[in-house]
């Protein structure tokens, strides 16, 4: 069976649903500090489970014959940098944890998620390679980096079967906004929708790696399906599909209510974003295990639309 931990967050709670209906609801046990929504809640088993309590992780991967875990749960880069030592301890514990049970025998397989923010200023920010100077300058950056770096410490010296991909930012409908930086690119849909304008917290030529969730949750769940020979990288492997601006998101988005219109007051987010990639290089995941976005800047704009409108009809 799989245990989601996180499943109440912005992937897990898609991730859930996309499990479940491949392997069936009672094979994918859902698992947060909090409840998740209601599809989550009454489609499958879920359990209320602090990832930071090792004890709780280990009583539920016994009861329910756990062999899988997506361990989703994670401090984003805009409230870790509210909160370093509370970030940090979220964020490493939860890896630990997880990978000591694998360690210990308990787990067959992982999913542990890093992120585009493993780079920082230094990087070339065009085309970031797969192997490149990393200096990230955010707490959740240093801790992303940082647990790449024991997930392969573990897989070389235990033999621990964890598996990552680096995400580029994540949009999607299903939740909202939840600290991250590049969550104005989630938030900017709602707004247009209910007020036909938003107030961005980047400046308009802020341009940086996103990604449709739908794409996100097929390479997850590709990577977890490949050969165990084919994943050769075991820190993180890069990942893309869409870079854009808050100007090319506001156009794609005029496209659908003309009158929308964006004005700009940057924050502190600002420099998180400007220390980030604009583009990836994923050429490696492609090679090792076929990966291959699917939704473009325009197609997730209709998504998003498509799906939203109701809410403020
Ligand atoms: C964040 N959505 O903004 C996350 C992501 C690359 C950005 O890691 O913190």
């Amino acid at each position: 069976r799989i245990l989601i931990i996180g499943a109440s967050g912005q992937i897990g709670t898609e991730l859930t649903m996309y499990l479940r209906g491949i392997y069936g609801n009672h094979k994918v046990i859902a698992s947060d500090i909090r409840e998740a929504a209601d599809e989550v809640m009454n489609s499958g088993p879920f359990e209320i489970l602090d990832t930071m309590d090792y004890d709780a992780i280990q009583n539920v991967v016994i009861s329910y014959e756990i062999t899988d875990v997506y361990l989703m749960a994670a401090m984003l880069s805009a409230t870790a940098e509210k909160f370093p030592m509370k970030a940090w301890n979220l964020n490493m514990t939860s890896l630990f944890n997880v990978l000591n049970l694998a360690k210990e025998g308990k787990i067959e397989k992982i999913f542990w998620p890093s992120s585009i923010a493993v780079f920082g200023p230094t990087t070339p920010k065009e085309s970031t390679p797969q192997h490149t100077i990393m200096e990230p300058s955010t707490v959740y950056g240093i801790s992303k980096q940082t647990g790449e770096r024991w997930c392969e410490y573990y897989n070389k010296r235990y033999g621990v079967d964890v598996r990552s991909i680096r995400y580029p930012g994540l949009i999607s409908y299903k939740t909202l906004p939840g600290g991250g930086t590049t969550d104005y690119a989630v938030d900017i849909y709602h707004k247009a929708l209910k007020h036909k304008k938003y107030i961005c917290f980047l400046n308009s030529e802020t341009t940086l790696p996103m990604m449709f969730m739908s794409d996100a949750i097929r390479a997850t769940v590709n990577i977890m399906l490949a050969a165990t020979e084919d994943v050769k990288i075991r820190n993180a492997y890069n990942l893309a599909a869409i870079s854009f601006n808050p100007e090319d998101i506001t156009a794609s988005i005029k496209k659908h209510i003309p009158e929308f219109e964006i004005s700009y007051e940057p924050d502190f987010r600002q420099e998180i974003a400007d220390s980030w990639p604009q583009s990836i290089d994923d050429g490696i995941a492609r090679k090792d295990w076929g990966w291959e976005h699917e939704i473009n800047l325009d197609q997730m704009t209709e998504i998003m639309i498509d799906n939203l409108k109701k809410d403020y009809a």
